[in-house]
């Protein structure tokens, strides 16, 4: 059955001492600071603090998740989980949305607005944390299951992790931007699943998201080289069927255009001299494919 959407309920609100994201005082717009794509290292060490603290809060979201529970429940829990650790929801105000997490259940690829539909057994559904602490964001989400699956979404679930972990071990300086889309893509399609074009990772840091994009598939245009202190997310979005989209009349809910069910994780990384540092360690979302496929 599709999903549709629910009731939302009233705007959380976050004390005055908490530190706003600059886009905030603008109306919820990005401002163009065009901040460095290197980072320095007191950026990078503030991004280790807020990266820990998203992956807290997405392991508090995860233990609640439970057949009959709403998604706005989960959003009160992300919410009162940021204010303790002294930050600020990323996604509540950002370009107008009205939540604290986006949660996307089955065939919602990305974006999911929080509301009063309780899931149900066997559902799957993505929660997407972002944190402001410090000055900077941490970004991370997984997909959870809701009780038992089918086999069918379980293999969804451990290729699109598989592909993040691809990715990720795609990245090391000198290499372009277009090789950790390309082994995504590899193992998305090996195992007969699409990949979503439309929504890509991000430059993140002092800004949600900077001036680089970082595509889930292969693309030719994506030829930036990687440079040590490079902040970036890698996000992919995986499908059971089309990778095509469609947009709820909400003007935010991403769904898939043939309302097959998709997949999606999320870790913020800096590539080092060597490789990568994965910022936003949790439960639900180890830093290896080895520790998340042991869970
Ligand atoms: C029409 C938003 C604006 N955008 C991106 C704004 O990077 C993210 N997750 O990993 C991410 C999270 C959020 C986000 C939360 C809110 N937005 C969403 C959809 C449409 C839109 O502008
Ligand atoms: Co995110
Ligand atoms: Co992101």
């Amino acid at each position: 059955m599709p999903v549709k959407a629910g009731e939302m309920s009233p705007t959380r609100s976050v004390p005055e001492d908490i530190e706003r994201p600059p886009y905030i005082a603008n109306g919820g717009d990005p401002i163009r600071r065009g901040d460095p794509i290197v980072k320095s290292s007191d950026v990078v060490a503030a991004m280790r603090v807020a990266g820990v603290a998203a992956g807290e809060v997405l392991d508090l979201v995860g233990a609640a998740i439970a057949p009959g529970i709403t998604t706005d429940e989960l959003d009160a829990v992300a919410h009162a989980a940021y204010i303790e650790r002294g930050g600020y929801p990323s996604p509540l105000g950002y370009r107008g949305f009205p939540k604290s997490v986006c949660t996307s259940v089955n065939e919602v690829i990305c974006h999911g607005i929080p509301d009063d539909r309780p899931m149900r057994e066997g559902e799957i559904v993505n929660v997407d944390v972002t944190i402001f602490l410090n000055g900077v964001h941490g970004d991370t989400n997984a997909t959870f299951a809701v009780g038992s699956l089918d086999p069918r979404s379980a293999a969804l679930m451990r290729v699109t992790r598989e592909c993040l972990f691809r990715g990720i071990d795609a990245v090391r300086p000198g290499a372009e931007v277009r090789a950790i889309g390309r082994a995504i893509q590899q193992h998305a399609e090996a195992n007969d699943f699409g990949v979503v074009r439309t929504f890509c990772g991000h430059a993140i840091g002092p800004e949600f998201h900077g001036a680089l994009s970082i595509p889930h598939y292969d693309e030719p245009r994506a030829t930036t080289r990687l440079e040590p202190g490079m902040t970036f997310t890698i996000e992919p979005m995986i499908t059971m069927g089309t990778w095509r989209e469609r947009i709820w009349s909400d003007g935010w809910t991403a769904v898939t255009a043939d309302g097959q069910r998709t997949a999606q994780y999320e870790h913020t990384m800096v590539v080092t001299d060597d490789g990568v540092e994965v910022l936003t360690p949790s439960l639900a979302l180890p830093t290896t494919l080895e520790a998340s496929s042991a869970r």
